[in-house]
């Protein structure tokens, strides 16, 4: 323990002294803070650092003047934090370096929740703070489309569940404040989900607090799991009206071919002058405020989602703006990552500049691994359409949406495995090639979309239950072990299926009281959602975690470069090879797509021998002219190592 703190220690005091040569003095006093929290002997180490400066000093004496003095402000600004934090030594100091730093994204198993549904740990914030009907409150956990009651507590709560599923990393959907409720008089709906953000400064009252959230994100960083957030620099609430369109059904897009200059004229209605934060995004002037996107052409860039007051992104004030908003959150809180909502209704320019800086700034923060992943929508299976954003914006990642189009084709509508090949060939397209593609987010249905299971069900109105559990479990099982990030959405592993997508697929995992959830058929389990779902031995969420397990021992199946096998017009056992980073050694993973048993010849390395089971039935021996015979019953996967 000691040497890996020894090591720990001599690393940060040199990435100390390069960001100092850099000029980057805060950015040094930070890493040297984190040091001083983090070391358990730390009285060893604030004298080996000190000798370190001592000596760095002597060094740099009789060399540039402004080195030498830089060196003298580090030292007394350390001796600083050392008083500063002295105190609280006692009761922070980790026992172990985080390793979580240092871990790359393709290592990560994400789960992704809407807080508002997972759990909820304190009553007295399910109104926000607010009083009134449910119209001010937004809080009606009879009805779908309004709050439940789910916050942060309810998560720091819960942790062990999360992580006892193999989860590494927390997506969460946006827990900025919000917009309470919105919509048409007699057809309005809550915030729950966090998207109608007024204050892109803090956390929604129906959440918790910003207290609340830091000892999430702590407690998150000490289980070695890290947390993301969901952001948006789109749109914000629907605070902003045109005159023109009021008592009007619907404010139609306005070309700016026919509207050069203005399109419509925008007003804040009495009281709200300055419900957003930021005060700059109480200005009408950086919105487009062209009337409602038709989602065609230009109006896809500039049109409202649906009356969200659409942000002019492509001005310089605005890319500043946000790009300081979110800065903000990981300085505060030393979150670990974003998913960005709507990427593809900003301007590609916007994310050239938002990027570079988000990232800059938080490998100066001390986090190198800080992941970026966009939700950019396409139809089918379309590699390339993804890949775009990761060129022409800049996007270092994406929720792989091809792959959930290659799921549901083969595994609900019955299509040919191809469509697989046609997946992976793509992945040269990804910025980075193969191995950018490794990190890309995977998923098998999302709360927009649907939980795959609802669209089985959809597909094959009258399959057996049992079936669709066994899709479910070979699609987790797919995306666990292929190429790419897997992200779990809530829910899934305690065999939610919902009926459809959007409000119908976000049901709360703790006792219901809305009806259209509470008569859904689950997966796996005799119980509704009207009861408490945290079963740690439902058969979803023992699969997904044994198979985690599995991922996070080998390397081969997080980091290994995959290599397509046994591609057949008629064939139904996918097989992919995966090699471990260093030794090269071939994994095997099989999958029988097929709803009956399968054999099949299936060619592996020559330099493979045998094989031996991690997960299921794996063949054995390999024949002379390395090929392995491969059978595995309906739906059933293999996970196989070369033994040799
Ligand atoms: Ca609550
Ligand atoms: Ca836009
Ligand atoms: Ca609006
Ligand atoms: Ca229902």
């Amino acid at each position: 323990m000691s040497q890996i703190l020894h090591h720990f220690a001599k690393f940060t005091v040199d990435r100390a002294f390069f960001l100092l040569q850099c000029c980057n003095l805060e950015s040094a006093v930070i890493l040297m803070e984190k040091l001083l929290v983090n070391g358990a002997r730390r009285m060893k180490y604030l004298l080996k650092i000190l000798a370190r400066f001592v000596r760095y000093f002597s060094f740099t004496k009789g060399r540039q003047q402004a080195a030498k003095n830089n060196v003298s402000r580090l030292f007394v600004i350390s001796l600083a934090v050392i008083a500063v934090c002295a105190p609280n030594l006692a009761w922070t100091a980790p026992k172990s370096v985080p390793s979580y730093i240092s871990r790359p994204p393709e290592d990560e198993v994400t789960y992704f929740m809407l807080l508002d549904r997972f759990a909820n740990g304190d009553v007295s914030n399910d109104r926000g703070g607010l009083t009134g009907s449910r119209l001010q409150t937004g809080y009606d956990p009879s009805s779908k489309g309004f709050y439940q009651g789910g916050d942060i507590r309810g998560l720091i709560n819960r942790l062990d569940y999360v992580q006892g599923l193999g989860a590494t990393a927390i997506w969460l959907a946006p827990i900025f404040k919000n917009k309470p409720v919105q919509g048409p008089a007699g057809d309005e709906s809550a915030a729950y989900h966090g998207y109608w953000i007024t204050d892109f400064t803090t956390i929604d009252p129906h959440f918790g607090t910003e207290a609340d959230f830091r000892e999430l994100v702590n407690a998150a960083h000490a289980r070695g799991m890290k947390v993301y957030i969901d952001i948006i620099t789109n749109h914000t609430a629907d605070v902003i009206y045109s005159r023109e369109c009021v008592g009007q059904n619907d404010c139609p897009y306005r070309y700016i071919g026919d509207y050069p200059n203005r399109a419509y004229t925008p007003f804040v209605p009495a009281g709200d002058e300055h419900i957003k934060k930021p005060e700059w995004l109480n200005n009408p002037i950086y919105y487009h405020n062209r009337g409602n996107s038709n989602w065609h052409g230009e109006s896809g860039l500039y049109g409202d989602f649906s009356g969200l007051d659409d942000v002019a992104t492509e001005n310089p004030i605005v890319v500043r703006g946000f790009v300081d908003i979110y800065k903000s959150w990981i300085d505060r809180f030393a979150i670990d990552g974003f998913r960005i909502d709507t990427v593809k209704h900003v301007n590609p320019e916007f994310w050239q500049v938002f990027v570079p800086a988000i990232r800059r700034h938080a490998q100066s923060k001390g986090i190198p691994n800080f992941q970026i992943f966009a939700e950019a929508y396409v139809d089918g299976v379309n590699p390339g359409g993804l890949a775009v954003f990761t060129h022409r914006d800049g996007l270092p990642s994406v929720l792989d949406f091809s792959f959930q189009s290659a799921i549901r084709n083969v595994l609900s509508r019955n299509q040919s495995i191809e469509n697989f090949e046609f997946l992976y060939a793509g992945d040269v397209l990804y910025k980075g090639g193969a191995s950018a593609a490794m990190r890309i987010q995977t998923f098998t249905g999302n709360h927009d979309m649907g939980r795959l299971a609802m669209l089985i069900r959809k597909d094959n109105p009258n399959m057996e239950a049992e079936e669709v559990l066994a899709r479910v479990k070979l699609a987790n099982a797919i995306m666990m072990f292929a190429r790419g990030a897997p992200v779990l959405y809530s829910g899934d592993e305690q065999g939610f299926t919902g009926d459809g997508g959007d409000q119908d697929a976000r049901e709360t995992l703790f006792a219901s009281r809305v009806a259209v959830y509470n008569d859904n058929l689950l997966l796996g389990s005799n119980r509704t959602t009207a009861v408490d779902n945290y079963d740690i031995n439902h058969p979803l969420y023992r699969q997904i975690a044994q198979m985690a397990h599995v991922r996070g021992a080998h390397s081969a199946l997080r980091r290994g470069r995959q290599k397509l096998r046994a591609m057949s017009y008629n064939g139904h056992i996918l097989a992919i090879s995966r090699f471990e980073p260093v030794s090269n050694k071939e994994y095997l993973l099989l999958f029988n797509t097929a709803s009956e048993a399968q054999t099949q010849n299936i060619e592996v390395e020559n330099t493979t021998r045998s094989f031996e089971t991690l997960l299921g039935n794996c063949p054995n021996v390999v024949n002379t002219g390395h090929v392995v015979q491969v059978r595995l019953e309906k739906f059933e996967y293999a996970i196989c190592r070369a033994s040799n």
